[in-house]
């Protein structure tokens, strides 16, 4: 597998992904700075012309959390998903696809946009986090006592809300579940990795 990716943006996620995975992979760096995501090339790649994207046996796959989706069942042996005929998918899914409302709801705080609730597909910054907080005081992951992809998409999101970009308030629930999450072998090796890279 290769990774195209750049330190400091989406791409991490990947990066710990692929080391929650274990399986042999290698990086290209994409020079965002000197317009190598714009390279034709690359833009065969993604279209849409960012990082990350990854290459697996003759595919490509774009979009930081379909690349996690896409990992966790091709190696099921990792039970990183529940699998396909199982009830909990469901459930899994339902977080997974939960990072884009986080996005939103950031974006909405940024821009400082004010919108109806009722309208809002992530309702508001204080729901979406009042949710997670919801999820994450009575269970140690997303799914529960097991950690899951959902948790790589999750645990990022809130990584880059909490500590990088500071938005939220300390919450006793997200900084333990943040503490899990960085505990993780394949998340402190991804880390070396940025920081080598960077
Ligand atoms: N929805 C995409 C977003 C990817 C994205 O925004 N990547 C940024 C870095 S975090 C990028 O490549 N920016 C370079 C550019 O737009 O020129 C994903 O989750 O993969």
């Amino acid at each position: 597998m290769r990774l195209y990716w750049a330190p400091r943006t989406r791409s991490s996620r990947v990066l710990w992904m692929l080391e929650e995975v274990g399986a042999p992979y290698e990086r290209m760096l994409v020079d965002l700075a000197n317009g190598g995501q714009h390279n034709p090339a690359y833009h065969a790649i993604n279209p849409m012309e960012k990082v990350p994207a990854l290459e697996c046996d003759g595919a490509t796959v774009a979009e930081s959390g379909a690349i996690i989706a896409f990992l966790a069942d091709r190696f099921p042996q990792m039970g990183l998903a529940p699998p396909i005929s199982d009830v909990s998918r469901g459930r899994y899914l339902q977080w997974l696809f939960f990072s884009p409302m986080i996005e939103m709801a950031i974006t909405q705080k940024f821009a400082n946009v004010q919108m109806p609730e009722h309208s809002a597909g992530w309702g508001s910054f204080d729901k979406v986090f009042n949710v997670l907080s919801e999820v994450l005081t009575t269970s140690p992951y997303m799914l529960g006592e097991k950690f899951s992809a959902a948790d790589v998409m999750i645990g990022s999101d809130l990584h880059f809300v909490i500590d990088v970009f500071k938005m939220l308030p300390p919450r006793p629930e997200f900084s333990a579940y943040l503490e899990r999450c960085h505990s993780r072998l394949a998340f402190l090796r991804a880390q070396k990795i940025e920081a080598d890279g960077a």
